[in-house]
């Protein structure tokens, strides 16, 4: 999968989602206009509270196997690294907590994540000072991009569990991004490489209409 040209996977995609997810973002659709009602709920403008767990993807679910999986990070570092799954689990480890924003209106509350935080990959790859977004590909080919502020925040990890348990496949096991102050495009399910880098590369859903950042708190759903 890793070596998969990246082009063959635009042809195993849900060609009608995407083409739904693009006529929202023309439309502007669920955009209240209220973003100023901001944290005087948890509930940010226009979404609604789900009990479930919505999967979300381009219809591609990669079987990564626990021992093929591979984390690279690279671009412009002064270390880059990459780890197997048990170098990986190796890193010192944490637990986090953290509600779930989806641009299709769903949010899930207080989920229960274990992995290593950006932080500590970041204190190992030390980011060099012109280094400014981070990028992120799947092994399903699917990319998103962030600053590199906010992909550094103490919430952000890489998590392999949830609720006490491996992180399912069609979830994005083995290891998955969560950036929880973002909507949930940008956290990257199945991820395998991190490039730091000077520039902005929008990614997927970024070049499809989608806010190059996200905040749901000030609806960023659209650019
Ligand atoms: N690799 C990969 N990551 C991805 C996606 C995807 O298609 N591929 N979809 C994104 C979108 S649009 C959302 S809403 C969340 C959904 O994650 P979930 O299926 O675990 O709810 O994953 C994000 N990360
Ligand atoms: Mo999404």
């Amino acid at each position: 999968m890793a070596d998969q040209d990246p082009g063959d996977f635009l042809k195993g995609i849900k060609d009608k989602l995407v083409r739904s997810k693009e006529q929202w973002a023309s439309d502007k659709r669920l955009i209240t206009g209220r973003p100023d009602l901001g944290h005087v709920n948890r509930l940010p403008p226009g979404q609604k509270e789900v009990k479930n767990w919505p999967v979300l993807d381009l219809g591609v679910q990669p079987d990564v196997k626990p021992e093929n999986w591979r984390l690279q990070i690279g671009g412009l570092v002064e270390n880059p690294m990459h780890w197997t799954l048990p170098e990986f689990m190796a890193l010192p480890q944490e637990e986090f907590v953290s509600d779930i924003h989806c641009v299709t209106q769903w949010s899930r509350y207080e989920n229960h994540w274990r992995g290593v935080s950006a932080k500590t990959l970041l204190d190992l790859v030390k980011p060099k000072p012109e280094a400014r977004y981070v990028l992120f590909t799947a092994y399903d080919g699917y990319t998103t991009n962030v600053k590199l502020p906010a992909f550094a925040e103490d919430n952000v990890l890489l998590a392999h569990s949830w609720e006490g348990k491996p992180i399912p496949r069609e979830h994005g096991g083995p290891v998955r991004v969560v950036i929880p102050d973002w909507y949930f495009w940008k956290s990257p399910k199945w991820v395998t490489r991190i490039e730091i880098s000077a520039e902005d590369r929008p990614g997927f859903w970024e070049v499809r209409g989608y806010h190059n950042e996200g905040d749901p708190w000030k609806e960023e759903r659209y650019s």
